[in-house]
């Protein structure tokens, strides 16, 4: 199957092809890294070898891959020249190049992404590809609470995502059923609510220790992805209080819960202790988290009054920023006046939503995550073994036909940061099953969030992605065969 030069996802903003070259890589291919370039070099070098079996060796020297930085390009900007002679990649930054070559990977054929040697011929089309990203914020977001995924699990995830210029990682570190981050100064909230039986099903234990979280950052560092922590308040904080009684009103810890009910637990506004916890429990994870981003939760506090529940936003959102960090909240926290900083983060099936339009009026950037759209946990179709369907099913081409600056009133273009596609693991239990339901439905997320808003046509993407199904089983990434999609073999 040779790949046309428009074969992407996302689709590049710019492809022009040149029918009349082609290079192909092979064992006399090196690599030239000009200076600023050599982590994505060795990271090219890294994912070509394994499949093509070629030294692939990298240098500063003349060769066929060049690698070079101009500054006249955005940050996550790339320039990608295949000729006869050889590939010339040129990066606005480092995270312009990474994206490049994965465009380039792209344009390889499917026994690329094999881990052992394959017979192939390395064939790149020739042309020129000058793209960038049409929003800053193209997210996934695992929910590791409900149910748990170690260390190793995110780092495939993330391995996964990068293919598609996915930026930023949100991590859903804790809930009702489970807390999965140690904190130093409340060890319990590990040692009980991330210890066994907890999670849906009572499917623990599990947590990560802060090195196992240093771990995540540093991985997905290393691939331009910005890892988002929240912790969930004032609402879904059962895990917490039972681990900790005296966050409850009565001062009596409640029982582990394992089942899927939302909407029950809050903590108490009035009490001082309460926040005497946030601020410990923020600060850890701030100093934890490189990235500008904290998720501070706020949504389903239906066990909190109206009034408490401004009150307790209102005392947590300076605790964010004193620490360094931009609050990020789901879009009921909009209830208050947010600070320009704040993004809401738009998550339900409504129309409109009057908080999140007067955010964006005073000058917050919204990201956004319909449910009946983005969440990956919602089945495809009413026959899906996994997944929830309360924002409906969402097919592939529900995923992808829409628009994340006409979504809603008072929310254009300017005021969106980009698009997030939540994963909630209520209904789900290993790594194929997070795969499953995120492919094929994130790339249509991440071309809504990288490519340009003329071009967008769902017959071209359909047709682009029917592709990947032999690059996913390369890699043994499970997928969702969706009948929507004519799959090639
Ligand atoms: N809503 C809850 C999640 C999860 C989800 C499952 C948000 C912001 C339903 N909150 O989505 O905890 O239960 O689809």
């Amino acid at each position: 199957m040779t790949r046309e030069l428009g074969d992407v996802i996302p689709a590049p903003a710019e492809v022009r092809p040149d029918a009349a070259a082609h290079f192909t890589i092979d064992d006399g291919t090196a690599i030239s890294a000009a200076s600023g370039t050599e982590q994505v070099a060795a990271y090219l070098a890294d994912v070509l070898r394994p499949a093509t079996g070629f030294g692939l060796p990298v240098g500063d020297g003349p060769a066929a891959i060049v690698l070079r930085l101009d500054g006249a390009l955005g940050d996550e900007e790339y320039r990608l020249e295949i000729a006869a002679a050889g590939v010339t990649l040129t990066g606005g930054a480092p995270a312009g190049l990474f994206h490049g070559v994965q465009t380039l990977r792209q344009l390889l054929p499917a026994e690329v992404f094999a881990t052992a040697p394959r017979q192939a011929t390395w064939r790149l089309p020739g042309g020129t590809i000058a793209d960038r990203p049409r929003f800053g914020y193209r997210g996934a977001m695992l929910d590791v609470a409900r149910h748990f995924f170690t260390v190793d699990e995110v780092k495939s995830y993330v391995d996964s995502l990068v293919q598609f210029k996915i930026n930023h990682l949100h991590l859903h570190l804790t809930d009702d059923q489970g807390w999965r981050i140690e904190i130093d100064s409340w060890p319990k909230l590990t040692a009980i609510s991330g210890g066994d039986g907890t999670g849906v099903d009572g499917t623990g234990p599990g947590f990560y220790t802060k090195a196992d979280y240093a771990e995540i950052v540093a991985y997905a560092a290393a691939r331009f992805v910005t890892i988002v922590p929240e912790i969930d308040m004032p609402g879904h904080v059962n895990a917490a209080q039972v681990a900790y009684p005296e966050l409850t009103a009565d001062g009596v810890a409640p029982p582990q819960r394992t089942d899927v009910e939302v909407g029950y637990s809050s903590f108490v506004a009035g009490k001082e202790e309460t926040y005497a916890f946030v601020g410990d429990v923020l600060r850890e994870v701030a100093e934890l988290t490189p990235g500008p981003y904290l998720h501070i939760g706020g949504d389903e506090a239906q066990a909190t009054t109206a009034e408490d529940y401004r009150a307790f936003i209102e005392r947590v959102l300076p605790l964010v920023t004193a620490y360094g960090k931009r609050p990020v909240g789901w879009h009921e926290m909009a209830a208050v006046d947010l600070p320009a900083a704040a993004v809401p983060q738009f998550w339900r099936i409504e129309a409109s939503d009057d908080g999140t339009a007067r955010a964006a009026a005073n000058g917050s950037k919204v990201l956004m995550s319909p449910a009946d759209r983005t969440y990956l946990d919602m089945k495809y179709t009413a026959e899906s073994r996994l997944g929830l369907d309360w924002a409906g099913t969402v097919g592939v081409e529900k995923a992808y036909g829409w628009d994340p600056a006409e979504r809603l009133p008072g929310v254009g273009e300017e005021s969106v940061l980009g698009v997030e596609a939540p994963l909630w693991s209520e209904t789900l239990r290993s790594l194929a099953d997070v795969q499953t339901m995120t492919f094929p439905r994130l790339p249509a997320i991440a071309e809504i969030g990288w490519s340009p808003r003329a071009g967008r046509d769902w017959e071209s993407f359909r047709g682009r992605l029917a592709a990947f199904a032999p690059r996913w089983r390369e890699q043994g990434v499970a997928f969702h065969p969706s009948p929507e999609i004519p799959w090639v073999d």
